[in-house]
């Protein structure tokens, strides 16, 4: 067998390896992906139908301006004009240029208030999780559980069969699915970015600031991956997010063996201070 074709054989083991993978139920970037990924939550589905508004809006207004601009060229070509137009004024087209493009952004504006007032909302939520960006790590805190824990991406040698390189974390964000969780989102050291795509979440992680945003995953056990999306530092690319949403009574479940395992006063030490006192 030549090596063309070998290499065409262990492609396409690759290419299926990542659908199978996805069928599994994962969220995240996919080979030749052109659009978004897919919306999961109630944020991320009004957000990609806001993209598509405007993705059929600015590809109207690129092929009109692109005609206009041919037309030009040929009904005002040197030859067709050997002496050309002195016009300088017309009051109604003028009026046009104006109005319409006016009229184009409030209906674009409309829908997007609307999107930006929906996300900022995060009364009635269900549950808090704290997530403090460190370098180059995610710390997640279940207030109300009073457990916290580290999530580090997992190296090479760690990855198990259908874990994604650079994405994979020890501990994920494990979250109920049909649920309003609102985040807070902080850090420790320098600024960090909360990312998750398909949720269509992210907000900046500051330094003695705390930044609210909510999400609520579909139902479904189903993992979606994120990254930090800021510049910060050397590790900033090796401090991925996970997302690891399951079925109300699973996530349960889950605390039960977590309250073990990440009990509050496993924190670093100025934390254990200030519950001791
Ligand atoms: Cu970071």
């Amino acid at each position: 067998m030549s090596a063309n074709f070998m290499r065409y054989l262990s492609s396409s083991a690759v290419i299926l390896g990542i659908l199978v993978a996805n069928v599994a139920g994962a969220a995240q970037p996919e080979p030749w992906q052109m659009g978004l990924q897919e919306p999961a939550g109630s944020i991320a589905q009004k957000a990609t139908d806001l993209h598509n508004l405007l993705l059929i809006i600015i590809s109207l207004i690129s092929l009109f301006v692109l005609a206009l601009l041919v037309f030009v060229g040929w009904r005002f070509r040197r030859d067709a004009n050997p002496t050309p137009s002195k016009t300088t004024h017309n009051t109604t087209i003028e009026i046009l240029w104006t109005v319409v493009p006016v009229l184009i952004l409030v209906v674009i504006a409309v829908p997007s208030f609307r999107l930006l007032y929906y996300m900022d909302e995060t009364k009635n939520a269900e549950m808090v999780i704290k997530v403090t960006g460190n370098q180059w790590y995610w710390n997640y805190e279940y207030m109300d559980e009073q457990i916290a824990f580290d999530s580090y991406m997992l190296s090479d040698d760690e990855l198990e069969l259908g874990q994604p390189r650079l994405l994979s974390v020890d501990n994920p964000l494990v979250v109920p699915s049909n649920t309003k969780i609102k985040m807070l989102v902080t850090a420790n050291d320098v600024m960090h970015s909360f990312f998750v795509p398909s949720l269509a979440v992210q907000t900046y992680a500051l330094i003695g600031r705390v930044n609210e945003v909510w999400i609520d995953v579909p139902e479904g056990e189903k993992i979606y991956y994120g990254q930090c999306n800021q510049i910060c530092g050397v590790n900033h690319s090796f401090m991925p997010i996970v997302v690891k949403a399951m079925a109300k009574d699973e996530y349960q479940a889950w605390l039960v063996d977590a309250k073990q395992e990440f009990a509050i006063l496993d924190l670093p030490l100025p934390i254990q201070l200030s519950a001791v006192n």
